[in-house]
């Protein structure tokens, strides 16, 4: 099982402290590679290396808004210089605002686009070179259900996450002769702190109704958990993927093979 092993391989995974990003960094890391991660602020740098600690993980944690070009081109230039040439890009940072959009300030949005689909651009950019001048790479955009779907609140996301599968196709198109892969990975609807709000248990202790609509919706019949998205970004990491490229992976429990159960 060689064709999936990383080690020597480098990887950064952005917001990669908490949740899905740090869940994905510690597979990456017990495949061999090493990782570092960038978030948004100290204390949560110190938080994420407290859990990778925690997990039996080594990496590297920097502070950088990958919003920034200027930032990410220096963290970039950081990471280089102390664990190496990045082979594996994991364009995980990401944020939701839930608003109905007659409701949605312009700022709001673009707030929402520049997290989800500029910084994905930006981080992108900035590791290609190095990944040409290696003669290969591995970048892996975390799509989301909101890449093929839409639904009330949240159209900055969706919009988002939408033009990020179309990046993810269009960096294929654009390097896969410089073998560079370039995959989306697309999380169903996975519990997380993203998602506690409609998870949240009703006052009388029954489930949040849109929890029991996406157990309706969803062939495994539960909420995801980030573990499940090893397996598929380590796969999209290593060479057992050299051939797959432009492709996003959904890892949804069945989601969008489904109409749904009927009422
Ligand atoms: C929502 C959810 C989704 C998830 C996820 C689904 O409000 O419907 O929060 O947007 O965040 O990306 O794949």
């Amino acid at each position: 099982m060689d064709m999936f092993d990383l080690t020597g391989r480098v990887a950064l995974v952005t917001g990669g402290a908490h949740s899905i990003g740090f869940t994905i960094g510690v597979g990456l890391a017990r495949a061999g590679a090493k990782v570092c991660f960038n978030c948004s602020s100290e204390a949560s740098r110190q938080r994420g290396l407290e859990a990778y600690r925690e997990a039996g993980v080594e990496v590297r944690g920097y502070v950088a808004d990958v919003t920034d070009e200027r930032a990410v081109q220096a963290l970039v230039a950081r990471v280089r210089e102390e664990a190496g040439v990045i082979d594996i890009l994991v364009n995980n940072a990401g944020i939701i605002k839930r608003i109905p959009m007659t409701e949605m300030t312009v700022e709001e949005f673009t707030q929402v686009v520049d997290v989800d689909l500029i910084a994905p651009f930006i981080c992108a950019k900035a590791v290609i070179p190095g990944m040409i001048e290696k003669g290969r790479g591995k970048i892996i955009n975390i799509c989301s259900m909101m890449s093929e779907l839409g639904r009330e609140t949240v159209s900055a996301y969706a919009a988002a996450k939408g033009g990020l599968k179309m990046l993810t196709r269009n960096i294929c198109s654009e390097f896969g002769g410089a073998n560079i892969q370039c995959n989306g990975l697309g999380p169903g609807y996975i519990a997380t702190e993203q998602t506690a709000p409609l998870r949240q248990r009703q006052a009388d202790g029954s489930r949040h109704p849109f929890d029991q609509f996406i157990l309706a919706k969803t062939p495994a019949a539960r909420w995801g958990t980030p573990e499940d998205l090893v397996g598929p970004a380590v796969f999209l990491a290593s060479d057992a993927s050299n051939f797959v490229n432009g492709h996003v992976l959904y890892v949804d429990g069945g989601i969008l093979a489904y109409i749904g159960k009927q009422p």
